[in-house]
């Protein structure tokens, strides 16, 4: 029986929540007892993947209803690379929830060019999205736990956890993701100096690095079967990872209970990626 209650009565907003990592992220969120508030970018398709997200999320707290410990689902729309936006989503959690105790900086884009023939346009928008949208969500984020009163000593005594997604590009490049490695190892970068910054204020900044997870980013990258033959084959678990495997490791991550003494630390969550050179 896998463990609920994790999160409860804590509140997390999650950047980028409606598909991929952050949707998968912001479910188990939920059923550990945590209130969520998604931020998406309120597209067309953006309907569809948060009626998803909430069918899902009814069916969580039908199940678990005796338990009493699944947390409520809200959202939110913004684009990340706005200024306003991280503000008015961690402004939106307090009014709704009364506080804010996780924030998982998520969003993030990821269109595979070719180096000597990537436009500027390309560069210039993925790193206001995953980059400028990290720093504006987590400082707001910042802000607000900084001014909250902490935990009580029994639950750890801190203030809040932000948690921003990263990848194991911040650690090795990518032939067609020159515009975005760099803007991964920034996000992997802000996690370790805003721990340094944001401890004194009990609360704590890690980074999650996912490897090669098939979501809607790398749907066409993964598509050539060649592609993702060579993946899974340098992976030592032997398969690419499912946006699920990073929920397990964002409630680590979240929780004062299982990494009250973890700041500045990067989670590689990869299979084995990372250390298989061969
Ligand atoms: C990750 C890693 C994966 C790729 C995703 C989009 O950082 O490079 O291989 O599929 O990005």
């Amino acid at each position: 029986m896998s463990p609920t209650g994790l999160l409860r009565g804590k509140t997390a907003i999650i950047t980028g929540g409606t598909t991929g990592i952050g949707r998968a992220i912001a479910l188990e969120y939920l059923r550990q007892g945590c209130n969520v508030v998604v931020n998406h970018l309120g597209l067309a398709r953006d309907a569809g993947h948060l009626a998803s997200l909430e069918r899902e999320a009814g069916a969580l707290a039908e199940a678990a209803a005796a338990a009493g410990d699944v947390g409520v689902l809200d959202h939110l729309a913004g684009d990340v690379s706005d200024p306003a936006t991280g503000p008015a989503l961690v402004r939106h959690a307090v009014a709704r929830f009364g506080r804010l105790d996780v924030c998982v900086s998520n969003a993030g884009i990821c269109e595979f060019a070719e180096f000597l023939t990537l436009g500027g346009d390309l560069w210039a928008r993925t790193v206001r999205t995953n980059l400028d949208g990290a720093f504006y969500v987590v400082q707001a984020a910042a802000q607000q736990m900084a001014a909250q009163a902490p935990a009580p000593a029994a639950e750890g005594g801190g203030r809040g956890a932000i948690i921003g997604v990263s990848s194991i590009s911040a650690l090795v490049g990518g032939g067609r993701q020159a515009h975005y490695t760099p803007t991964k190892a920034g996000v992997l970068s802000l996690m370790q100096s805003c721990a340094v910054a944001l401890g004194p204020h009990a609360i704590r900044c890690n980074a999650l690095l996912p490897g090669t997870v098939r979501t809607q980013l790398n749907d066409a990258d993964l598509a050539d079967p060649a592609k993702r033959a060579y993946m899974e084959g340098r992976i030592p678990l032997g398969r690419t990872g499912d946006p699920r495997d990073l929920a397990g490791p964002a409630v680590f991550l979240a929780s004062d209970y299982l990494s009250g003494y973890v700041t500045g630390a990067q989670l590689l969550v990869d299979g084995g990626l990372f250390v298989n050179l061969q």
